[in-house]
């Protein structure tokens, strides 16, 4: 991090956000937010809050495959009211493409996000009608440091403090986001943990950590870890594991959160990655849904095949058949993708970048996922940065899902994905947008060419 984060200031914008949306008495408020389980907890911490407030609501999810103008003329009427308050949560910090549009409105809008702002245009230039409120210009990483439904939590519950009843969708934002164990967070993230600790809204506990299948027995557990994927067992048949917990005196059928700590020894030698730590468990849920991770993934997934399924899950207690099916479809495709991506060689490979054209190989709706499965676990050279993607039928474009690894953003003074994107943009156009670890962009076929063949002018 080049700078160091300026709480004062941050605060300062934060509560004036806060103060500004109190005194304004808003007749009615729209809420935006984003397609993945960030977003979506994002969105019932503002539903709840403006529910408490008793105003007039509507909600909206966005996927990035439109331009925010062409998105925003089908929500934004032609009676223009500054009664009307717009409130982005986990969006919103493509300020070249909004700044234009709000500029021209009476509405209000509200953007709380935590991705990185682009680069193009500069603070001074937000119009007065524009409450921007991003942690990211004030160096904090959007990552380990606040989710966007962290910030969404603290603005709803700096206006109406009973919000924090439903403080356990935070966590659903935390663990969707940062992809790490619980005793990695930090700043906000790892404040606001820890109030909910306090007040018995989450259970925090520690033991072995293999996200993915945490709600099951060893033997699944190995077998559906994403983080960490474990060679050997990902994806691989039941009874070479079988064999292996036998041979360690290990009952198949444990469940992974009543394993003893001489157990968990036992397996981490095998495991051999990180997978030790503290995880969240959600105390008013069963089975899966008490899992944050899981939870968090469940909801992801269900972003892209149904997404009132996505959004109603949140409110259940227990799964549905529905959603646990696509549940264990999903995990067991994405184990074998990962097995096959730590098998296979990349399609193309340049001196700073891996391209896998996983088109026909791995389903589109998996994408994303597996290149940030791919990732965070290392099935590349972390001194590359990853394009993974093909081409979109519907949209004829080609959709790219771009990550890089940690280690990557130590060794290259912190010139991440975003910085990517925006350089790309720049050359070949395009549509997308992200944070210093992960992106999505799509891009016409003869750009897509001329990235891969150029992919160096633009890392
Ligand atoms: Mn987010």
């Amino acid at each position: 991090m080049t700078k160091s984060p300026n709480r004062a200031k941050f605060l300062e914008v934060f509560n004036h956000a806060v103060d500004q949306f109190i005194d304004h008495s808003y007749t009615r408020v729209i809420n935006i937010s984003h397609n993945d389980a960030d977003g979506i907890s994002s969105l019932h911490i503002i539903q709840n809050l403006l529910h408490k407030l008793k105003l007039d609501y509507d909600y909206f999810i966005y996927n990035r495959s439109v331009s925010w103008d062409n998105y925003l003329n089908g929500i934004l009427s032609k009676r223009q009211s500054e009664k009307t308050a717009l409130i982005f949560t986990d969006l919103g910090s493509n300020l070249a493409e909004l700044v234009p549009i709000i500029r021209n409105r009476k509405e209000h809008f509200y953007i709380l996000d935590h991705h990185e702002v682009e680069d193009s245009i500069s603070i001074d230039e937000i119009p007065e009608n524009l409450i921007f409120v991003n942690p990211t210009i004030h160096g904090y990483d959007g990552l380990d440091h606040i989710s966007g439904a962290t910030l969404a939590f603290m603005f709803a519950k700096q206006i109406k403090h009973s919000i924090i009843k439903q403080g356990w969708l935070t966590v659903i934002g935390i663990a969707g986001d940062s992809l790490k164990s619980m005793d990695k967070l930090q700043s906000f993230n790892r404040e606001v943990y820890e109030e909910l600790i306090d007040e018995e809204l989450i259970e925090d506990k520690n033991g072995l950590t293999i996200f993915g299948n945490m709600h099951e027995s060893i033997k699944n557990g190995l077998k559906y870890s994403i983080l960490p994927f474990i060679k050997g067992f990902g994806g691989e048949s039941d009874q070479p594991i079988i064999s292996f917990l036998n041979s360690k005196k290990i009952n198949p059928k444990t469940k992974v959160i009543d394993l003893h700590v001489n157990e968990i020894k036992i397996l981490q030698q095998k495991i051999n990655a990180d997978s030790y730590g503290h995880f969240a468990l959600i105390p008013q849920k069963e089975g899966l849904l008490k899992f944050a991770f899981e939870h968090a993934l469940l909801i992801n997934i269900l972003c892209f095949k149904n997404i009132s399924a996505a959004l109603s899950i949140i409110q259940l207690k227990s799964i549905t058949r529905y959603a646990k099916d696509m549940y264990a479809e999903y995990i067991h495709h994405l184990v074998n993708n990962l097995k096959t991506i730590s098998n296979d060689p990349p399609s193309y490979e340049t001196e700073k970048a891996v391209f896998l054209e996983v088109k026909g190989k791995i389903p589109p709706s998996n994408w994303s996922d597996t290149a940030s499965f791919s990732a965070v676990n290392e099935l590349f050279s972390p001194e590359k940065i990853l394009f993974l993607g093909g081409l979109e039928k519907k949209s004829g474009t080609i959709k790219l899902s771009i990550r890089c690894s940690r280690k990557y953003l130590e060794n290259h003074n912190e010139n991440g994905v975003n910085n990517i994107i925006s350089k790309i943009k720049k050359e070949l156009g395009g549509i997308g947008g992200g944070h210093k670890l992960a992106g999505g962009i799509r891009l016409s076929v003869p750009s897509y060419n001329r990235l891969k063949k150029y992919s160096t002018d633009f890392i």
